[in-house]
């Protein structure tokens, strides 16, 4: 539990002039207990608090015993959302923009041995240049709305939810240590190509590097000297998805990277990083992984649950993975933003594919300046620097559903897709299309076409007789116009739990089945062709902002929000676990 208040000031700017970051915050004013990691909106019963734009401060203290002084002391927050600021002792340490990504600070240079104060402010406004982008709208009509009245006016359907969303962690390491590695992994008939990197710090300082691979077992199947190289690891086990996992292979299966790092005195650094030996491509009509046609067949999620908001929980990502196991679901959509590393671990251990999203959600027209490609660029860059490593991630996907017909958004996607290609040319990479075929102007650059469709739901609802029709057709016209893969990263039907009719209505489970079900004889066809993946949208139901098109939150799910099945769960187990066998 932090300490925790709103300046909900009329200048929204009172803890800046009071500087609450030089004194416990409970000096400041009244606060309250507000646990971390959580999204703080649902905590209380404030309307105020839900609601809240602008800075909500934070505080605690720690302390750092004085064996570890002898260390780099860093700080690391697992993520914020979404703009924040850290002070340590009323000293500033470290600014952060965007949420969902890790940012930290070596806190060696100050006094930290305690008790400390850490301070954090954080800004949910979201405007023209963050991802995703927003705006503010100052309401000035005078006899409708009070002085300095704002709202916040949003270009995504789910909820804005705020506050330290991960885990907050002070850790050490030595002071000569292994500050990155990177490894990239081929295959060549039977055997694994594991290239690396190891990066130390401060390079004059380090004596020797030893690297060892270790099997599942834990015993060395490949070892060198350099900090750099490429290891071969004969008879490799490699990483497979749990779907195509057949008697000759194993799910998953990960080994490990061991670094041991010497400097004059003796070892100072080891680190173990458990990756997977597997390839990812892509060819005008399927998708293969380890050089093997994969048909992904998953759903796009959130992460999002009752009174945490997206706060980080243990047994929420335990369910979630026990929930896609039970439907038959090979592969996530992180829509629409990078998920928790504790949720990636388990894709990783579990073979579960991910498509691995950043915050790209809802860019359009007055978002695609040079300031919102900078940040854009930048953000690509932090997320693939945290992921990199992991076999669960096939593709990176640059954003959702932004207005790639306009002009601009070539040269935009063009230049992110460069970038990325560039940082990891191991991976695909792609955005998630919504413009018409005839007016997409970036889909070039995508190794793979994921499109979100809603034929019989936002067009000509009800309709599901005309899905086929609308399906095929979009569809072809799509991989004809670019000769190219295509995923439906989307489709779906917002449903409320327990409400039936028969014939069917739109709204009731009814409808949902019949929805998803005249989707499925289309993919069943295309799949023959060039469709090389289908994701449900959603797996779960999920909190929005307020709109008369929502009734309490996106109803799409095939599970309600406390993650219990709807009618539709069933008959998608039902097809998960078919398509499996015939994988
Ligand atoms: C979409 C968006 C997703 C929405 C969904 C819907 O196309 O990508 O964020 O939640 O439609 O249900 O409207």
């Amino acid at each position: 539990m932090w300490n925790f208040r709103i300046d909900a000031s009329e200048s929204r700017f009172q803890g800046f002039s009071e500087k609450w970051y030089t004194r416990p915050l409970k000096q400041s004013g009244p606060v309250i207990p507000m646990p971390v990691p959580a999204s703080y909106n649902d905590i209380t019963q404030s309307k105020e608090l839900r609601d809240f734009v602008g800075w909500a401060w934070y505080d605690n203290e720690f302390y750092v015993p004085p064996e570890l002084t002898t260390k780099r002391v860093v700080l690391r927050i697992d993520s914020a959302h979404y703009n924040t600021i850290v002070w340590v002792n009323g000293q500033e340490v470290m600014q952060h923009f965007g949420g969902h990504l890790p940012f930290e600070v070596e806190l060696t240079k100050y006094d930290v041995q305690g008790p400390n104060r850490v301070t954090v402010a954080i800004n949910n406004t979201l405007t023209p240049t963050t991802l995703p982008p927003g705006t503010i709208e100052y309401k000035n009509d005078p006899l409708k709305y009070p002085k300095g009245y704002f709202v916040q006016n949003l270009q995504m359907d789910f909820f804005n939810y705020a506050g330290i969303h991960r885990s907050v962690k002070i850790y050490t390491t030595p002071k000569v240590y292994i500050d990155d590695i990177t490894i990239v992994t081929g295959i060549q008939e039977t055997n694994g190509m594991v290239s690396y990197t190891v990066k130390s710090t401060p390079a004059s300082s380090v004596q020797s590097v030893h690297v060892a691979i270790l099997d599942r077992e834990g015993r060395s199947v490949g070892e060198s000297g350099q900090s750099q190289g490429q290891i071969t690891v004969h008879n490799a086990n490699l990483w497979w998805p749990y779907s195509m996992v057949t008697s000759a292979n194993e799910t998953a299966y990960l080994y490990t990277f061991k670094v041991t790092l010497t400097s004059n005195s003796g070892v100072t650094d080891q680190y173990s990083l458990p990756f997977g030996i597997r390839t990812v491509s892509a060819t005008s009509t399927q998708l293969l992984l380890n050089n093997k046609p994969f048909y992904c067949h998953g759903v796009a999620k959130h992460e999002d649950a009752d009174i945490r908001g997206k706060g980080l929980d243990f047994p929420l990502i335990a369910k979630d993975f026990n929930l896609l196991r039970w439907l038959g679901a090979n592969c996530i959509r992180t829509s629409h933003y990078p998920y928790a590393e504790e949720i990636m671990d388990q894709a990783d251990q579990q073979g579960v594919v991910v498509i691995d999203e950043s915050p790209g959600v809802g860019i359009h027209k007055g978002n695609f300046g040079n300031e919102s490609l900078s940040h854009h660029l930048q953000v690509m860059e932090e997320m693939i620097q945290r992921d990199k490593n992991r076999p669960a991630v096939i593709m990176w996907s640059m954003a959702n559903e932004p207005q790639s017909g306009l002009p601009e958004a070539e040269f935009y996607f063009k230049t992110i897709s460069q970038f990325v290609k560039k940082m990891d040319p191991t991976r695909l990479v792609t955005f998630v299309a919504n413009a018409d075929y005839q007016e997409e102007k970036a889909a070039q650059y995508n190794d793979i076409l994921c499109i979100n469709r809603y034929f019989a739901w936002y067009s000509d609802c009800s309709h599901t007789e005309l899905i086929n029709l609308q399906l095929t057709n979009d569809l072809q016209a799509f991989h004809s116009k670019y000769s190219k893969p295509v995923i439906v990263t989307e489709y779906g039907a917002d449903t409320i739990p327990g409400l039936h009719q028969d014939p069917s209505f739109v709204f009731t489970e009814e409808f949902q089945v019949e929805f998803l079900t005249e989707y499925h004889k289309v993919f069943d066809r295309l799949k023959k062709e060039f469709l090389v993946g289908e994701m449900v949208w959603n797996f779960a139901d999920f909190m929005t902002l307020q709109q008369i098109t929502r009734v309490v939150g996106n109803k799409k799910g095939l599970f309600t929000r406390q993650r219990q099945p709807k009618m539709s769960a069933h008959v998608m187990r039902s097809r998960y676990h078919g398509l499996m066998h015939s994988n």
